[in-house]
């Protein structure tokens, strides 16, 4: 399988999938292609029809979307962990993970990933809503499900996955919240997976600036 993904260092939904590849410990080759340079959009083109990154290829199938490619993985390797095994927790896992593929815009907006960088934002209420949101998710889940691990929902699951870009953001723009958020972001950032993608994306050569 193949994974197209962005920089390392800018590409939030990149991020998610190869991840969970890695976590999962699912053999990939992975292309890398640098976003919003002169053909970025028509060298995308060549394998996503969205132009967007990150997309999956496996044979003929190509599927794009983060959350797609993560469902098509969870499908065609079971028993790897990549949603939790509990129903209520499965179900709860993807409710949160939809609930960051469609939200948190105010988030995207302000904050966006630039995980070498440190940076300030100005915080507004609507993105310190979306911030105390975030932290609320984490902390129901780590009480009602995180009983066997230090994740979200115990072991490492897709959600982590879904949550890891939030945690690079939040220390990049060194937002303040509570211990328990801190505790988690920190298990994240142990992660070897999240410590190879944070040091190949700090030796990119790319520089954006949204
Ligand atoms: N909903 C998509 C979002 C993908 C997306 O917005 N990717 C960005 C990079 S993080 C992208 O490809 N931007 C390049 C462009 O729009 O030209 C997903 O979950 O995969």
């Amino acid at each position: 399988m193949q994974l197209l993904i962005g920089n390392k260092n800018y590409s939030s939904w990149s991020l998610r999938p190869w991840l969970v590849m890695k976590q999962a410990g699912i053999a990939f080759e992975e292309t890398l292609v640098p976003l919003y340079q002169g053909d970025s959009k028509e060298q995308i083109l060549r394998i996503s029809p969205s132009g967007k990154v990150p997309a999956l290829v496996d044979g003929d199938l190509v599927i794009w979307d983060s959350l797609a490619i993560v469902e098509y993985l969870a499908e065609k390797f079971p028993g790897r962990g990549i949603w939790p095994a509990d129903p209520a927790a499965r179900a709860v896992a993807r409710s949160v993970s939809a609930e960051m593929h469609a939200g948190f815009t105010q988030l995207r907006t302000h904050l966006s990933m630039d995980i070498r960088g440190r940076k300030t934002a100005r915080i507004d209420a609507a993105t310190q809503a979306e911030i105390d949101r975030i932290c609320a998710i984490w902390t129901d889940c780590r009480n009602h499900f995180g009983e066997n691990g230090p994740f979200l929902f115990g072991a490492f699951s897709a959600a982590d996955a879904f949550y890891a870009p939030v945690v690079t953001r939040f220390v990049t723009y060194g937002v303040e919240v509570p211990d328990s958020a801190r505790q988690y972001m920190a298990t994240v950032l142990a992660l070897p997976a999240m410590q190879q993608w944070i040091a190949d994306g700090a030796a990119e050569p790319w520089s954006l600036s949204f």
